[in-house]
């Protein structure tokens, strides 16, 4: 008995390990961010009434806050409000301004709000002016909070900054202390300090990280929109901010709860993660308002978060078929011949896009007369095949044609960001296109060409709702005359300018000069974008910002249902908290490099967390020329990208499927295949997604977070709960080296259960080879691929069962038209269920306001997992052929059904005979090791809380 309990005990521990307190560091939080890179002196440290302190390492904070630094509560302020508080602080006197240009806010308030049990807000704003504050709609919980799981405390005590302090009831952990000094509400400069009560913190966008995992060494991460793609990490370890702004993360506690946090601000920001553990924000606008998620698990606080910022949009059926893109296709003649080449090797593939170079000139809402003659007749000829055409559009409109209606249109209906210094007048800056006949030299140089040749260019003021109005209007009459797409694709908005500002400039004004410069890419904040001190949505531009995207993004989609008059599907690529309702997202300009194969799972993870679960890299890269081996692997992983498409730049080596030789085809379409036959299970995911805001690709964490190796897994990914992929990352490698958590694990392709659980293991992988493990306690829904989702979805259905220890499992399948507006809202679906407990199989109708054709239907059924192999199974009360139990030879404990056919319109029941289960026996042998693993929790829980 010795040896069974040591192994309890190991297992019971790890989850339940606490932080080691680290007595290495002292609770430094930075006075001077800005002297990261320039030498600071005492004197400088002390005229800001900070503290100078000498650090134990480079990274450490040489200047940092004193007890003094921050407010302190106005003595009987407090007040209780409809589902809170509130309470006003004052700056402590003695602090000197900290920024003579920014005044500091002397009375700041503070409303905290108990939204539900698991959901709070406290806001700290200025209740004597009102600042900018964002307008994406939240959506509060109507549940009062009966019981919460949380306190909210005040600290407020003689020399020490004020606080605020959120404790976890059930655990006593406290997720969030702000008495740690430096609180600071000035015009143009916030920030605002918390402990952490844990270094596993994940999140904050969008950076290329190069683990899921944040580091807690004083990494700061700037949050700025820009046209930036993932690039090299800096000198201090951080990569550049990129297209979109996500400030939120989730932090798991040492005991495996989880909670997150948002600051819903748009302004440009940075945060610096701490080793204490601690977590800085600074913003150089709006309010402190801050939204924090109880969890307790990762999937409750994605949840909770999507809850409040609005569930992902639901995507067309076809959107989840692979699809196919470059820039610089450059004729109609070439996308069709690299499209019939992809046919030809019968690659499967839904989405062909067009990239700008349809355009003329690039010019959105032309098409080039010369070169994509005929475009519309080519795209209406691919439905006959099922596939689906995707065009891109960018925001900005150019300025210089003769008759572009576009732009007069506009003009009339006022919809442009305006010119700060001269606020009737349009803002211009300078993108696409070249202006009209004009001959360029074609020797210059990229800023020579922009600053000679290219175009002045409005940009659309998206927060307007005669600019949306005119964006969907535009569209239409894009579509009715020219080209009947499916989909849109939004790129630029973050919003990218090829000059600084505008044509004229910035001019010295506060806005472009503020006084705080966060840790961003780029000298100034106009770099790459247009002038702060634009004009848009009733405020300035240094507001918006980061919030271009979101808003082009929610006119797109009211444009696209309006021209096709179905569900269709958005990509942008600049995102805020709340774009997912609207728009999916692809990681950007990545390059055809190796490592940019592992950093794209951490994107998936990231932006599966910020509510956008249809996501995903170009596969095969989009800068440089991929390799055949890299484009290989890329299409093995890419084929588990929720969206799945091989997109490439202008120039570089052709990387389609059908580009390399017949062998690298051959092993694409075999992966997109198993990708196609899976779809059934991805849509279900997504259908969950929208309806309760879970993940689609989530982290190994999300589903094993007891198992605290699982915290750290970011090389593999599941869909769902049930799907475990492990793609080969590297170049020249045969093999993987997988973590496989803790339960029963089948082989996808044989059956074959996994031996060795709770542990790395090393699989083969040769060339042809992506490994995928299903989990027992799943049934997945799969159907018989086809080249298109218009001919897969006419097949026939099947079901893998994995059972779990106990012989059970549970699935289900949402099932609509797969392309109608909001099927799940109008009541237009089918949801089936699948249980299996005791040898009994039972497909459900849970949900049947859909009907499909009553062809359609089940057709086979795998077992894994059962106790050997039963000789009688029935199917529906009819007795199976012991011949027509299939078994595969070598493989143990599986057998399988073909050829049967249970329509999807009706409840069925399949049963085979399980050994007497042991459980119910009184004394039987496996009580006892479960008896006493649960005791010992028990105990373990028990010393933990003290
Ligand atoms: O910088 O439309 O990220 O996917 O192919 C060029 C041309 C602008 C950037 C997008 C990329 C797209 C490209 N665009």
């Amino acid at each position: 008995m010795a040896l069974p309990i040591l192994a309890l005990l190991t297992i019971a521990l790890t989850p339940l390990g606490t932080a080691q307190p680290r007595d290495d560091v002292t609770k430094r939080f930075d006075c001077y961010p800005e002297a990261f890179n320039s030498p600071l002196s005492a004197a400088d440290c002390t005229a800001r009434g900070c503290v100078w302190a000498e650090s134990h390492s480079p990274r450490e904070p040489k200047c940092i806050y004193g007890d003094n630094y921050g407010y302190t509560m106005v003595a009987g302020s407090r007040e209780d409000t409809q589902n809170g508080f509130r309470v006003r602080l004052t700056r402590n006197a003695d602090l000197p301004p900290r920024y003579a240009s920014s005044p500091d806010v002397q009375e700041v308030t503070l409303d905290v709000e108990m939204l539900s049990n698991n959901m709070l807000r406290f806001k700290f704003y200025d209740a004597a002016t009102s600042r900018y504050e964002v307008p994406v709609p939240v959506h509060k919980p109507s549940t009062p909070a009966t019981n919460p799981a949380y306190t909210v405390d005040l600290v407020s005590e003689a020399g020490k900054p004020f606080g605020i302090r959120v404790t976890r009831r059930a655990t006593g952990t406290v997720l969030w202390d702000s008495s740690v000094g430096g609180l600071t509400f000035s015009d143009q400069f916030l920030q605002i300090s918390t402990l952490l009560p844990s270094r596993y913190v994940y999140g904050f966008g969008e950076s290329e990280h190069a683990t899921y995992r944040h580091k807690m060494d004083y990494r700061t991460w700037g949050m700025f929109s820009r046209d930036q793609p993932p690039g090299p990490p800096g000198g201090d370890g951080t990569a550049p901010n990129l297209y979109g702004v996500h400030p939120y993360h989730m932090c798991v506690e040492d005991d495996g709860n989880a909670h997150s946090v948002l600051l819903l601000n748009s302004n440009a920001m940075d945060v610096t993660l701490q080793p204490e553990p601690a977590l800085t924000y600074r913003t150089v606008g709006g309010v402190l308002d801050f939204y924090m998620f109880l969890g307790p698990s990762p999937e409750d606080v994605t949840q909770q978060y999507t809850q409040l910022i609005g569930r992902p949009f639901m995507p067309p059926y076809w959107a989840l078929g692979f699809q196919l893109c470059r820039y610089g296709y450059n004729t109609l003649d070439r996308m069709k011949q690299i499209y019939d080449e992809n046919r030809q090797y019968d690659i499967p593939q839904d989405i062909q896009y067009g990239d700008i170079d349809y355009m003329d000139r690039q010019i959105d809402f032309t098409i080039d007369q010369q070169n994509f003659q005929g475009m519309n007749d080519w795209v209406q000829s691919i439905r006959q095949d099922g596939a689906y055409y995707i065009t891109i559009l960018d925001p900005f409109i150019s300025a210089n044609e003769t008759d572009y209606l576009p732009y007069t249109r506009g003009t009339d209906q006022d919809v442009w960001i305006k010119d700060g210094d001269n606020p009737d007048q349009i803002m211009f800056g300078k993108v696409w296109p070249y202006l009209p006949n004009i001959t360029m030299d074609p020797d210059a140089d990229w800023d020579t060409m922009i600053a000679n040749y290219a175009a002045h260019t409005a940009f659309p003021d998206f927060l307007l709702n005669s600019t949306k109005q005119w964006w969907v209007d535009e569209i239409q009459t894009f579509y009715t005359e020219k080209l009947q797409f499916d989909g849109l694709w939004i790129d630029m908005n973050e919003p990218a300018n090829f000059i600084l500002g505008s044509v004229n400039g910035c001019s010295d004004n506060q806005w472009d000069q503020a006084p705080y410069k966060p840790r961003f890419y780029g000298a100034v904040l106009a770099d790459k974008t247009i002038c702060m001190n634009s004009i848009q949505g009733g405020t300035v531009h240094y507001n918006t910002h980061s919030l271009y995207g979101w808003s082009h993004s929610v006119p797109s989609q009211r444009a696209m249902r309006q021209a096709t008059g179905k569900r269709s599907v958005i990509i942008s690529r600049s995102t805020y908290p709340g774009s997912g309702v609207y728009a999916g997202h692809w990681l950007g300009d990545n390059t055809s490099k190796w490592p940019h194969l592992h950093t794209s799972i951490i994107g998936m993870f990231e932006f599966n967390l910020f509510g956008l679960p249809y996501v995903g890299a170009d596969i095969c890269g989009f800068f440089d020329d991929a390799s055949p081996d890299m484009c290989r692997r890329w299409m093995q992983l890419g084929a588990f990208y929720p969206f799945s498409r091989n997109h490439n730049g202008k120039g570089f080596r052709r990387q389609d499927p059908a580009a390399w030789n017949g062998t690298i085809a051959e092993a694409s379409r075999a992966v997109l295949l198993t990708r196609y036959r899976l779809l059934p299970y991805l849509y279900t995911l997504f259908h969950q997604a929208h309806t309760s805001g879970s993940t689609v690709v989530r982290p190994l964490m999300h589903e094993f977070i007891s198992d605290k190796v699982t915290w750290t897994v970011d090389r593999q990914f599941l869909w769902g709960p049930a799907l475990l992929i492990s793609p080969v990352l590297d170049e020249g490698v045969l093999d993987v080296t997988a973590y496989v958590p803790k339960a029963r694990w089948y082989d996808y392709y044989t059956g074959k259960e996994v031996a060795e659980t709770g542990r790395m293991v090393v699989w083969d992988c040769d060339m042809d080879c992506i490994p995928l493990h299903l989990r027992g306690g799943y049934v997945i829904p799969t159907q018989e691929p086809a080249n298109t989702t218009v001919f897969s979805r006419r097949n026939s259905l099947g079901l893998l069962v994995a059972l779990d220890a106990e012989g059970r499992a549970e699935g289900s399948l949402f099932w609509d038209d797969g392309d109608s507006i909001d099927t799940y809202e109008n009541d237009q679906y089918r949801m089936l269920t699948f249980t299996v407990d005791q040898g009994v199989l039972s497909i459900s109708v849970d949900h049947d306001t859909y009907s499909p054709s009553p062809e359609l239907h089940f057709a086979t059924v795998r077992v894994m997992g059962s106790e050997g192999v039963p000789d009688d199974v029935t199917v529906d009360g009819n007795k199976v052929a012991a011949s027509a139990i299939k078994t595969t030879d070598g493989v143990e404990n599986m057998w399988y059904l073909e050829d049967i056919i249970l329509a999807m319109n009706a409840r069925h029941t399949i049963s085979w005979p399980v050994p007497e289960d042991p459980a119910s026996g009184a004394e039987s042998p496996k009580s006892t090791p479960a008896l006493l693993f649960s005791l010992i929790t028990a105990v373990l829980l028990l010393l933990s809380v003290q």
